[in-house]
């Protein structure tokens, strides 16, 4: 970027390229069609002319939520139930979320839509849907035991309005512990008036964070400690890269629902925010940045020309939420070196308090924020129980190591044993975390080799490709989804839990 107004004009898209074919929403819509889905064009609140220059979401690792028409009424199934979800190579975790996904199928809506949507609990106890910022009558608004009575197990509850907003929402279970095991999707609305300046690619994210103790399957949503980060319910490098062509205009929507902030920052580019929560900022608001804070219970739209062609990284900047696993945080029995002390029970051995507070004289110099610093029970260096060049010793922690990493070793000095603080990243990241063959589809091809050891918890790449690139990329991806057995959710056909 040479100055400002460079800036200006590429981001505000003044004079960006518009040769790219776009995606066009409606355009998606006949093609859905065209896969089975029940779809009426006629019934489209605003007709696919006016719709035409508006692109579609993509939501990487998440699927698209279909829908029928009922008259003149949109009319989408959720089932909230539990699922059991891959995020990462070989760490399969027991979530909540819908239709078999956490988090669940992206819905997307034009403004102005009459829209039904028929919430089924499929959960051993009762949930109640939000719709996150949607201005709807209150009986709609899935507050358990204010607007409405919790769904029991087993129960539906059927919700019902218009939608007059545009931007990016979402929905969410209102109970808090199940919003922390998964219960998340996102709600895109449609302008009725397209976005100015329109976007070519238009991605949406969504963060969560679990905590889950090596083996064990079922996140603890009671703990404050975050081990798992995920986009889009995949761990780096697990995610799926953003993939665009170079100078297309790029919309990114990130929603958050977790206990953490996440700032977000993207590699190579200066994007502007151009929405919240609340839908489209107004212009004279977008100034430039790189990183944004996306809050809890907050979503932000950022846009950039993608001007820089590249693998451009775009993660959560906390340093703990680009880690995977984080097992050292969980306390000694992870550890390994001599073993759990003894004595020491489970509990203790996993950071939960049998008695008192964890400030109180005798839990608060061992139980502080992370790793049991001064502990007497812990070990001098705080992140591995590894030793300089013996990376095999890893598989003592069967959760970090599935089979098919590639296993080189890392490059640490001779002395590093004698240097305090050693290791930090050894063994963290780097080549011996590499799975490139594990995590392999086709917005990963043409990445460099190795490339895997370095990414994790909430990372993923914007892939500013050049033209024949972005072909290939697309070609194979195609290719793909033509292997692929057809998993479609069909609103109004029988599912396949009932
Ligand atoms: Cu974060």
């Amino acid at each position: 970027m040479k100055n400002r107004r460079d800036f200006l004009r590429n981001t505000l898209g003044l004079g960006a390229s518009l040769a790219a074919a776009p995606r066009l929403f409606a355009a998606e819509q006949e093609s859905g069609a065209s896969m089975g889905m029940d779809m009426n064009l006629d019934h489209m609140s605003h007709g696919a002319q006016r719709n035409s220059r508006i692109v579609s979401v993509e939501t990487p690792d998440v699927p698209q939520l279909s829908w029928r028409m009922d008259g003149n009424v949109k009319e989408f199934h959720l089932i909230a139930e539990p699922v059991k979800q891959e995020i990462f190579p070989g760490r399969i975790v027991d979530l909540w979320g819908y239709n078999g996904s956490a988090p669940g199928p992206t819905i997307q809506v034009n403004q102005g839509d009459r829209v039904r949507i028929i919430v089924d609990n499929h959960l051993p106890e009762a949930t109640s849907m939000h719709w996150h910022g949607f201005e709807v009558p209150n009986e709609m608004d899935g507050a358990p035991g204010s607007s409405q009575d919790p769904i029991p197990p087993g129960g539906r509850f059927v919700y019902e309005f218009t939608l007059h907003q545009e931007g990016t929402y979402f929905y969410h279970s209102h109970m808090a512990m199940q919003e922390m095991v998964g219960m998340i999707g996102a709600f895109i609305m449609h302008p009725k008036e397209p976005y100015k300046p329109r976007a070519d690619k238009d991605f949406a994210i969504i963060m969560q964070e679990y905590a889950i103790l090596p083996n064990i399957q079922v996140p603890n949503s009671m703990n404050m400690e975050f081990n798992w980060l995920t986009f889009n319910g995949k761990a780096g490098p697990a995610t799926t890269p953003l993939i665009v062509r170079h100078g297309e205009r790029v919309r990114i929507r990130l929603i958050n629902l977790g206990m953490d902030h996440h700032p977000i920052h993207l590699h190579g580019h200066q994007f502007v925010v151009t929405g919240t929560e609340a839908g489209r900022q107004p212009q004279s608001t977008w100034g430039p940045g790189n990183t944004v804070l996306v809050g809890v219970a907050q979503s932000r739209d950022v846009e950039f020309v993608a001007n820089n062609p590249g693998d451009w990284m775009l993660h959560c900047h906390l340093p703990h939420h680009m880690m995977n696993q984080m097992s050292s945080m969980v306390g000694p029995m992870s550890r390994r070196r001599d073993g759990m002390p003894a004595g020491l029970d489970m509990e203790r051995g996993m950071g939960m308090l049998r008695q008192g507070s964890a400030t109180s004289e005798e839990n608060g110099p061992s139980l502080g924020r992370g790793l049991g610093v001064g502990s007497p029970a812990e070990q001098t260096v705080s992140n591995s129980p590894l030793k300089a060049g013996n990376a095999m010793q890893h598989e003592d922690i069967p959760d970090v190591q599935p089979q098919g990493m590639q296993m080189s070793k890392p490059e640490v000095s001779k002395d590093a044993n004698s240097v305090p603080g050693f290791p930090q990243d050894a063994f963290m990241e780097g080549p011996m975390m590499a799975m490139d063959q594990m995590v392999d589809k086709p917005e990963n091809f043409g990445l460099r080799p190795g490339w895997s050891g370095f990414m994790a918890g909430m990372m993923t790449f914007v892939r500013v490709l050049p033209p024949d690139k972005y072909d290939q990329i697309m070609e194979l991806r195609k290719k793909q989804e033509g292997n692929k057995p057809m998993k479609m959710d069909m609103p109004g056909m029988e599912h396949k839990h009932e």
